[in-house]
């Protein structure tokens, strides 16, 4: 069965939809949103303008503030105060990658917790490690959300992440392996959880032997074709998180061809992860309004 994250996506939208419709009917101001976009990034541009549509079909308020790949790392800071202050904000982003003379940490680590709508920061990283209310990074949340919503459970089952990025595998890791009752606010029914995560990435040993233990397979390594159908087990799930381009066509991670008669559940690229990172973007801009604005 293939988990069909663009038509979850639209769903979480129309609610989210209400939700702000609720927030406007009671005379409060919509939540705002600003996104930091540094150069000109052709990859970058559509995800900003992916999230920019978004943001308006939710009645999200979202600006843009692009600067050229030249901004000096001190002067992007600046800004990062200033939106850190500017109490017409409710979170922003500064989308990513960054230009080779900004250290990504540096910036990440200037952005106020309480507005990190990316969940980057390293306070929300802790947090999240901890099981305390935070923002959670918007690709491991919208993991999260997509097997809840196929009611698909982590207790007791193993999860193979491949890929140790700051972004993807070390949180879907550490939120799929936690206490379900610790978890974090915004998420719906089903709690996930409880699950044994191994976290697998390009030094790993005898990958294939690994993943065929695995009943849970989340790829997010940036490398088109790396998880084949000998490598998975009949009846698992596969989450493919990549977002390659090869021959002009947006492929995944996963050969998807192969694998999928094998997966219980799989996601497609596009239309599986992708959509509900960016709708994820939009339930962390709600939840940073509703902490916050009173
Ligand atoms: C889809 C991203 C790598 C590096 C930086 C929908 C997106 C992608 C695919 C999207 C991504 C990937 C984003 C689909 C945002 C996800 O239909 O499959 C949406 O816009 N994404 C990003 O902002 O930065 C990245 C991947």
């Amino acid at each position: 069965m293939i988990l069909d994250g663009k038509k979850i996506a639209a769903t979480i939208r129309a609610e989210l939809r209400e939700q702000v419709g609720d927030l406007l009917s009671q005379g409060k101001r919509a939540p705002k949103l600003a996104i930091v976009l540094v150069g000109n990034n052709p990859a970058s541009e559509t995800y900003v303008n992916n999230k920019l549509k978004a943001c308006a079909e939710v009645g999200i308020e979202a600006v843009k503030l692009a600067y050229p790949a030249s901004i000096t790392e001190q002067t992007l800071l600046n800004e990062v105060h200033r939106l850190n202050s500017d109490e017409t904000i409710d979170g922003f982003i500064v989308q990513l990658p960054l230009p080779e003379h900004i250290t990504e940490t540096t910036i990440m680590s200037a952005i106020d917790r309480r507005k990190d709508v990316d969940g980057l920061t390293p306070e929300n990283v802790g947090r999240t490690v901890q099981g305390l209310p935070s923002l959670v990074s918007a690709t491991p949340r919208g993991i999260r959300e997509l097997l809840s919503r196929y009611g698909i459970q982590t207790e007791g089952k193993h999860v193979v992440v491949i890929g140790r990025s700051n972004i993807v595998g070390k949180p879907i890791a550490m939120l799929l392996m936690q206490r379900p009752y610790l978890s974090l606010p915004g998420m719906s029914a089903a709690s996930l959880g409880d699950a044994t995560v191994t976290i697998c990435h390009s030094k790993t040993r005898d990958l294939k032997s690994i993943c065929l233990t695995a009943d849970i397979i989340i790829v997010a390594a940036g490398s088109p074709g790396l998880l084949t159908a000998e490598m998975v087990k009949e009846g698992a799930t596969i989450i493919d998180v990549g977002i390659n381009r090869v021959d002009g066509k947006l492929v995944g991670d996963v050969d998807f061809e192969h694998v999928a008669p094998k997966a219980a559940y799989i996601t497609p690229v596009p239309g599986g992860v992708g959509p509900m990172t960016i709708v994820s973007l939009l339930q962390n801009t709600l939840q940073a309004y509703n902490e916050h604005t009173r």
